[in-house]
């Protein structure tokens, strides 16, 4: 792509790229130009380097060069590196979700103090799930039984994962039948990199196989762990109102960025930050506002979605906003936080602080976290930035900051849909049924300076809208949605007629932010509600629905790409998959994987196309459904419910 549409068309990031290049500050797109051309052996999955006999790098087709030294084939190199990546993004998401259980537990146990459980229906809603009665159990037993059966699901020598069965029947079969069903995540993810190590598994497609059954381990295990078990803690989501980009940062207060994914930190930094004490101490240093949090990437989504915690930006933004000149910490937890934050720090004033174990950066300040302490090390953090704004220099902050309405958990979606007595799916299903909306479709995933960042989520979620197709996001690309102005109910201005008026009648908006990476776990759950509801057929793989990422980066994508897809998806990535090097695994991938679970892979870089391949799948999931035909209106009534097997 030429450089010139690689620019990010926001203007407030465009601004601060200019600043940080008159400032001599080097960001991802200048690194990313000297990449450039980047390897095709990486770029298409053949590069291997599993043992050191390689690195080996193949062409399939071209003899002499189809094998690795150890004689493996372009398909297996493929697929090794394409299930390390599926390993990789399980471990990262997983690793969270044992966070969450190991806070709740020492929430339960007195151990965590400045914990409380927010949320007590869903602790009884996941204990009933993990087959714990929670009659005549106080909050803090109830909560000490399901935080230690969370922690079991990652280690357990024996099982499958519990939440497996929150899918509908014919789907659990279907992962049975393909013997996928995923066991502990541990388990899955350890042999997902014992099958690839050099010598093991050599056969693509039991290679795919394990990945899928790791990738079901992140959404049906470690994912749904992190998501239910931060709304026990956190509290579920409910709709609010927020703000998004640069102009979220205030040169009058003291500004604070929690960048991340975990949010037990961050909601502790929330809390200090609204201390009197440590608000008058920012008014004694010159910050006449007080202290400002903002939110990045998905740590960012988690308080937004909670608190209405401003957002700052996402992923691409992160080196910009310290370019502001105006943030006094940037406060890391895990992922997605590049190593150049603490160079471009540097430049400015801004302390780069790390506090997770797991996670230190060469430079930074590393003040540990420690769920014991929560609040104290939160406030210590604030101090710190406080004591920082003295050692402030020129800010130049952008003006561009859009509203946006947040907080579209499943519960609240269903809310919303039937009201607070009558809370069910049955308005969407019957207007999905009526045609007046054609299907849903998740927008997820990151940004990159691949692509002029950001624009492929506006050209895609407008024309999906456009087309009656109700959009819902997460991560970062709920950020880049929130900064453009399609989280504001008049977005609905630009949907088709048939979303329009539902949209109207329910007063949801088109695009719903549904949360973070972790959180595309609700939307498995929402799609087992709309089978469950009855009308659109008996699996997943029978639903009008798909998910894109448009802009994709991280190793995490792929798992949550690969979870969709074995869960029956079509699951489409923009700008490339590293798979493309091996016929045999791409083909499997994009098509003959359908054949066994339903769901596949589509790459398609362009986002008018990227639509156009959803809307075609989604009509013909419609016309197999048969409810595209026109026909008297049945309404699905409590005879077709009793067939359902769900
Ligand atoms: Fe090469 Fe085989 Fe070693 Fe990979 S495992 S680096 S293909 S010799
Ligand atoms: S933060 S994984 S850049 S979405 Fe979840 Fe954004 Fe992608 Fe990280």
């Amino acid at each position: 792509m030429p450089e010139e549409q690689k620019r990010p068309v926001d203007g407030a990031t465009q601004q601060m790229l200019e600043k940080a290049r008159r400032d001599g500050v080097e960001t991802a797109w200048d690194r990313h130009a000297t990449m450039e051309p980047q390897c095709k052996f990486g770029t298409s999955g053949l590069c291997c380097r599993n043992c050191f006999m390689g690195p080996c790098r193949v062409v399939e087709g071209v003899p002499g060069q189809e094998r690795g030294v150890c004689g493996a084939s372009a398909s297996t190199i493929v697929s090794r590196n394409f299930a390390r990546m599926v390993a990789a993004g399980t471990a990262a998401h997983s690793d969270h979700g044992r966070s969450v259980a190991e806070t709740l537990l020492m929430a339960a146990t007195g151990k965590a103090p400045d914990y409380t459980i927010r949320d007590v229906q869903k602790l009884n809603a996941v204990a009933r799930l993990y087959g714990i009665d929670p009659a005549e159990k106080s909050t803090a037993a109830l909560a000490e039984l399901v935080g230690l059966t969370a922690l079991s699901e990652f280690g357990k020598h024996e099982g499958e994962q519990r939440f497996l069965k929150r899918a509908p029947e014919p789907r659990q079969k279907i992962w049975k039948e393909n013997g996928i069903a995923p066991r502990a995540v541990d388990r899955e993810v350890t042999e997902v990199l014992h099958r690839t190590t050099m010598g093991v598994d050599q056969d693509f497609r039991t290679i795919l196989a394990q990945a899928s059954r790791c990738a079901l381990a992140d959404g049906w295990g470690g994912s749904m762990i992190a998501t239910e078990l931060q709304d026990i803690l956190f509290g579920t989501p409910i709709p609010r109102q927020a703000r998004a980009n640069l102009g979220v940062l205030r040169e009058d207060t003291v500004n604070i960025i929690i960048h991340g994914h975990e949010p037990t930190l961050s909601e502790m930094i929330v809390l200090a930050a609204q201390d009197p004490k440590l608000i008058a101490k920012a008014k004694a240093a010159g910050a006449k506002g007080g202290i400002t949090v903002a939110g990045m990437c998905c740590t960012a989504n988690e308080t937004l979605m909670r608190h209405g915690v401003p957002i700052a930006g996402n992923s691409m933004q992160q080196e910009l906003a310290l370019a502001t000149g105006a943030v006094e910490a940037m406060v890391v937890d895990v992922q997605c936080i590049m190593q150049s934050i603490v160079r471009v720090a540097r430049s400015y004033h801004s302390k780069i602080i790390t506090t997770s174990a797991k996670a230190h950066i060469t430079g930074a300040l590393h003040m540990q976290f420690d769920e014991h302490r929560a609040l104290e090390v939160a406030k210590e953090i604030v101090e710190l930035a406080i004591d920082n704004l003295q050692n402030r220099g020129k800010v130049e902050i952008p003006s561009e900051v859009n509203d946006l309405v947040v907080g579209f958990s499943h519960e609240t979606i269903r809310y919303m849909l039937g009201g607070r007595f009558r809370a069910s799916y049955r308005p969407l299903n019957d207007n999905i049924m009526n045609g007046r909306i054609r299907g849903i479709v998740g927008v997820v995933g990151c940004n990159s300076p691949k692509f002029a960042c950001d624009t492929a989520n506006w050209d895609l979620v407008t024309e999906l809208i456009s087309k009656d197709i109700l959009v819902v996001q997460t991560g970062c690309m709920a950020i880049a949605s929130g900064k453009q102005g399609l989280l504001q109910p008049e977005i609905k201005e630009k949907a088709g007629p048939g979303l329009r008026e539902i949209c109207d009648t329910v007063g949801i908006p088109p695009v719903l932010h549904s949360g973070s990476c972790v959180d595309n776990s609700r939307i498995l759950i929402a799609c087992c509600e709309m089978v469950r509801e009855g009308g659109l057929g008996a699996d997943l793989s029978d639903l009008p629905v798909a998910g894109v990422a448009p802009e994709w980066m991280s190793e995490k994508a792929v798992a949550i790409g690969q979870y969709f897809v074995a869960s029956g998806a079509l699951v489409v990535f923009g700008i490339g998959l590293p798979i493309e090097g091996s016929r045999e695994v791409n083909d499997y991938l994009t098509g003959g994987i359908a054949k066994e679970l339903g769901g596949r892979w589509a790459i398609e870089p362009d986002p008018k196309r990227m639509a156009q391949v959803v809307r075609e799948h989604i009509e013909s999931k419609r016309d197999a459904l048969g409810i595209n035909e026109k026909k008297e209106r049945k309404l699905f009534d409590m005879a077709d419910r009793r067939e359902l097997k769900v």
